[in-house]
């Protein structure tokens, strides 16, 4: 069976893809597993560019074929920060509560209706031979005042969707991934998947 590496250090991230490409005809491994400790650097300006370098980057490094995806959190009122910086925003060393208490600091003084936001996700598809796909998505919602729930990870305690009146961390693992960016991304990325593996093309 073929290999497909998930280039991510992030557990969560390692957890919702190897759910979501278990009825693939692939042995899915991550870098953890491996052991690959390089770090490629993401030096794109936008969450396209970052996704490929990383993915090709990855697929050069280990000869696998690689998935890989770049995502964050855009803020209307931050001028769309934090962005490609969304794993950065805090500094080295931070944890996910230190990054959304500055993020809440930070939007202190921004009313309710100024509080608009999403998070977004490209997933790049790379063979060690260069060849790259690339696929998006989007979620909508408002910077909450305070955090709620404790599922998913990242900026999901104060990420408020005003349709189902919930934060992203109060849905369970299957509901956020209904409606999340990385689960329209990456739905739109198995499906091309599956075509390349079925057409041939990835040899
Ligand atoms: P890899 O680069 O190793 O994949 P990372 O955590 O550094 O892992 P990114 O460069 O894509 O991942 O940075 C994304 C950051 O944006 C992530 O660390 C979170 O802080 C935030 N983020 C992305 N997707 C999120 C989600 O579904 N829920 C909450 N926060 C998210």
């Amino acid at each position: 069976m073929k290999r497909l590496l998930i280039a991510t250090h992030n557990k969560g991230k390692v957890r919702e893809y190897k759910k979501l490409l278990s009825d693939l005809p692939l042995e899915i491994t991550y870098l953890d597993e491996l052991g690959v400790e390089e770090e490629i650097e993401e030096t794109g300006s936008t969450f396209e560019e970052n996704a490929r370098i990383k993915a090709l980057g990855y697929a050069r490094l280990t000869g696998m074929l690689t998935w890989a995806d770049d995502s964050g959190l855009e803020v209307d009122a931050l001028g769309g920060r934090p962005g490609v910086h969304s794993a950065r925003y805090a500094g080295q060393g931070a944890s996910d509560e230190d990054r959304y208490r500055k993020l809440l600091a930070e939007m202190e003084d921004v009313p309710d209706e100024d509080r608009t936001a999403r998070f977004r996700s490209v997933v790049a598809i790379a063979t060690p031979e260069g060849k790259v796909w690339t696929t998006s998505g989007k979620c909508e919602g408002v910077i909450a005042r305070e955090p709620k729930g404790h599922f998913g990870f990242g900026y999901d305690p104060i990420f408020h969707l005003p349709e189902l009146g919930k934060r992203m961390a109060e849905l369970t693992p299957e509901q956020k991934n209904q409606i999340s960016h990385r689960g329209e991304a990456s739905r739109k990325a198995k499906k091309l998947l599956k075509e390349l593996l079925e057409s041939g093309e990835l040899g």
